[in-house]
């Protein structure tokens, strides 16, 4: 169910309204960039994109307060984004160069920024499940009023991670807001035949723990069920967990045969791209005309193509860098 203009206008105003989709055109054209690159060789390793899953980093992230942090898996460019993090250091850090938000080092699974409260890019599955429990630990133990919000894909909760840190978070009673994004995979293998059940928020009984599903293609949708639950967090409820249900429209990583779907499905995905329907809503409801969305999109184009400028100009990190941040200080 879509949420009523009158309730949207409490939470956001017109201008935040807007900045969500300035967000969530700016990922994709991102990443669709970085695909050209990806295929002409410049950006190493393996690359995960978050198109059709816009909505949901759109929605969470502008639900947060600065103090909240944040922590994903692999699939990070449009958290990244959504964080704060500039274009142009997102992309520089794509081609693997010394200005990008983890100096080059990194590269897509591990873009970071601790200045943004943006706790990484993980790629090991479920791996930095714990860690955003310890973060929740830090936090209680020092009396902060953050929040963390630790997002993962429907193929973490097959993982002895998952159940720990969930575990442990309910014991403790951490702030921390659990959010699954089932996008139905996890690589080629489908929530149904990897889950033994197969809406992930049930996983949430098994620790005594309040859970919500609700439509991760729909960002406000997402915005209002992502506010009422960190709130909740933040008033020492305890954690919780969110399913938001979505889809990826690209492959896995780059170079996916995709075997395991077939394009029907993907067509019939692709009616609900959340920019879509983002897009209808802005429009239907007279919060912008499409040709100032047009003229939104034009802009996001030319920001784009100058990232790709600073990126492919920027410098390479040095042998001298190369045992620089390993460790903290
Ligand atoms: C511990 C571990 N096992 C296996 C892998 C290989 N692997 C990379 S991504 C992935 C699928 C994860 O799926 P999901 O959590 O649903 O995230 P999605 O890719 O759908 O965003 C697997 C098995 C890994 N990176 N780490
Ligand atoms: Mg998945």
């Amino acid at each position: 169910m879509k949420p009523s203009p009158e309730i949207i206008g409490e939470l956001m105003n017109k201008k935040d309204q807007l900045e969500l989709y300035h967000q969530m055109v700016l990922i994709r054209r991102v990443e669709e960039r970085g695909a050209e690159l990806y295929q002409q060789g410049k950006i190493g390793g393996f690359m995960h994109l978050y198109i059709g899953q816009e909505a949901v980093s759109t929605g969470l992230i502008a639900a947060r307060q600065p103090n909240d942090r944040v922590i994903t898996a692999y699939r990070d460019h449009g958290v990244a984004i959504n964080c704060g993090i500039p274009v142009n250091k997102v992309m520089a850090e794509l081609l693997g160069k010394a200005t990008g938000t983890s100096h080059g080092k990194g590269g897509s699974m591990h873009m970071a920024d601790p200045q943004k409260n943006f706790w990484g890019g993980h790629a090991i599955v479920g791996a930095h499940l714990p860690i955003a429990m310890g973060m929740a630990l830090g936090d209680k133990y020092a009396k902060r009023d953050n929040v963390t919000i630790c997002m993962f894909g429907d193929g973490a909760t097959n993982i002895g991670f998952f159940h720990e840190a969930l575990n442990m978070a309910k014991v403790w009673s951490l702030p921390v807001r659990w959010v699954c994004e089932n996008n139905i995979y996890g690589m080629g293998t489908s929530v149904d035949r990897a889950s033994a059940v197969s809406s992930i928020a049930q996983k949430a009984c098994g620790y005594d723990m309040p859970s919500d599903r609700a439509d991760g293609m729909d960002v406000m949708k997402v915005h209002e069920v992502a506010k009422k639950a960190i709130d909740e967090v933040r008033s020492g409820k305890g954690p919780y967990l969110l399913e938001l249900d979505t889809y990826r429209f690209r492959g896995h990583s780059m170079g996916d045969p995709e075997r395991y779907r077939k394009q029907e499905e993907v067509k019939k995905w692709e009616e609900s791209d959340p920019i879509g329907i983002y897009h209808r809503y802005l429009t239907e409801n007279k919060i912008a005309t499409a040709k100032a969305l047009d003229d939104m999109d034009a802009e996001v184009l030319t920001e784009v193509e100058r990232a790709v400028e600073f990126a492919e100009t920027s410098p390479e990190p040095t042998m001298e860098d190369l045992y620089k941040d390993v460790y903290a200080d």
